[in-house]
């Protein structure tokens, strides 16, 4: 068991290593973790951090589209908001991301207030050369 966790984290070290070979960087960082993942249609959808955690704050991740071989593709015109319903006496709340492109097409940077942590729903919205599709997947900020 042991000996399978060393070579799964040898075998991520040289994806890391291949990856900054040739991406160039630029948005991307090798040492993030996967906060969570979802599918739409054909395509995976993950958002990361360096933590590997979403917390109550600024937040700074990374959302990317990958197609089945795990190729990073371009989804077009890509929106993330965190929602939480109303519960009891608080209000809805809706924490829309800043989202920007980076140098590898499908992977954008996403930056985001969470007001409170708890229980969000992220909900990604995509539209471009891989269709149009949503996708929502459950966070817990804390
Ligand atoms: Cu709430």
């Amino acid at each position: 068991m042991r000996q399978k966790i060393i070579i799964t984290m040898v075998v991520i070290a040289l994806a890391a290593l291949t990856l900054n070979a040739c991406g160039g960087g630029g948005g991307t960082s090798n040492s993030e973790k996967t906060i969570k993942s979802t599918k739409a249609e054909n395509l995976t959808i993950t958002l990361a951090s360096l933590t590997g955690q979403l917390k109550a704050g600024e937040n700074d991740l990374t959302l990317s589209f990958t197609d089945a071989s795990g190729k990073t593709v371009d989804a077009g015109a890509v929106s993330l908001k965190f929602h939480m319903p109303a519960m009891g006496s608080m209000a809805e709340m809706n924490d829309p991301a800043k989202l920007t492109t980076t140098s590898i097409p499908g992977r954008y940077r996403a930056n985001v207030d969470i007001e409170v942590n708890g229980t969000w729903e992220a909900i990604i919205n995509y539209e471009g050369p891989q269709g149009n599709g949503r996708a929502s997947m459950t966070v817990q900020a804390k």
